[in-house]
């Protein structure tokens, strides 16, 4: 397996091994499916390179979570229709899958999450999906497209109805008349901010395994303001991490995609939040296995979550 030159985090090489690491991270730069703002292309390396520059100890759980070790694989050259593309993640996706690496991917527009999702549907029988996003990405189809940004949970639900939208403050008719009619599960900004909002209540209903979509433009622009449909109003930095530790320390996490940060050349705030996002949330994954009991090897010795 070909490694990036950028590795995330600047690991030394023993904790980037390929064979001997237990996280993988493919970068994915795609931004086909885009309707508004540009720029998810360059994204993956925006995030690399800030990721550079982060402390490698976490604050809250008192420790260095990488030594399991943390590979990220070469950036593919991605061309050719949305359909290729999706062929594309799926077949990366279900390589690494298939060697049992615990994947994250960074986008990349949201198109891409379909074809990540259905390779750990078939070979890790993942059934349920956390989507954090501005947008519910429900429409049928978009500006003539199936394989639009906007319809990517469209096709998620074509594989599982077990979803579960998180942040969301922008949504069509259709969308919203589909969430009653499908009886779809949606934690709106305003639920967050006007009511009292029970997580763990909608998170028993979900089946194991899990896989989370972030789409960045749930995060309010204090934290990442770099994203093609920004919607004002959204997540603080405290919030999100306080709903990830509940989501990874009751469910059994499987895959992880963020999506949708544009790079742009004038910011350097909104990547580094997304490499910190990344690794707080492979620390979760780690500290969620701590807490089962298990030892985290010092060295990368193999896949083991
Ligand atoms: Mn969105």
């Amino acid at each position: 397996m070909n490694l990036n030159k950028i590795q995330f985090l600047g690991l030394e090489p023993e904790f980037t091994d390929f064979k001997k690491s237990a996280v993988t991270i493919l970068p994915f730069p795609y931004e086909g499916g885009v309707s508004y703002g540009r720029g998810t292309k360059r994204a993956p390396r925006a995030v690399l390179k800030a990721s550079q520059y982060l402390e490698l100890y976490d604050e809250i759980y008192n420790g260095e979570f990488y030594s399991m070790g943390i590979s990220t694989v070469k950036q593919p050259k991605i061309s050719g229709s949305p359909e290729k593309m999706i062929k594309k993640i799926y077949g990366l996706t279900s390589d690494l899958i298939k060697k049992n690496k615990f994947v994250c991917v960074i986008g990349g527009d949201h198109s891409i999450s379909s074809g990540f999702f259905r390779a750990l549907n078939d070979y890790k029988g993942v059934k349920s999906v956390i989507q954090f996003d501005a947008h519910t990405d429900l429409r049928d189809s978009y500006e003539g497209s199936k394989l639009s940004h906007a319809c990517v949970m469209a096709r998620i639900r074509e594989i599982t109805k077990n979803t579960l939208h998180i942040g969301i403050r922008s949504m069509c008719t259709q969308e919203a008349e589909r969430i009653k009619t499908e009886n779809i599960k949606i934690i709106t900004m305003h639920d967050l901010r006007s009511k009292h909002i029970q997580l763990e209540s909608f998170l028993k209903s979900l089946p194991d395994p899990v896989f989370i979509t972030f789409d960045v433009d749930v995060l309010d622009w204090s934290v990442v303001c770099s994203t093609g449909t920004p919607e004002p109003g959204g997540l603080l930095w405290h919030e999100t991490l306080s709903m990830l530790e509940k989501i990874f320390f009751m469910k059994n996490v499987t895959g992880i995609d963020i999506v949708e940060l544009s790079g742009r050349k004038n910011d350097l705030n909104s990547p580094f939040a997304v490499a910190k996002l990344l690794y707080k949330m492979i620390t979760l994954k780690a500290v969620s296995f701590l807490k089962q009991g298990k030892a985290l090897p010092q060295t990368p010795s193999g896949p083991i979550f």
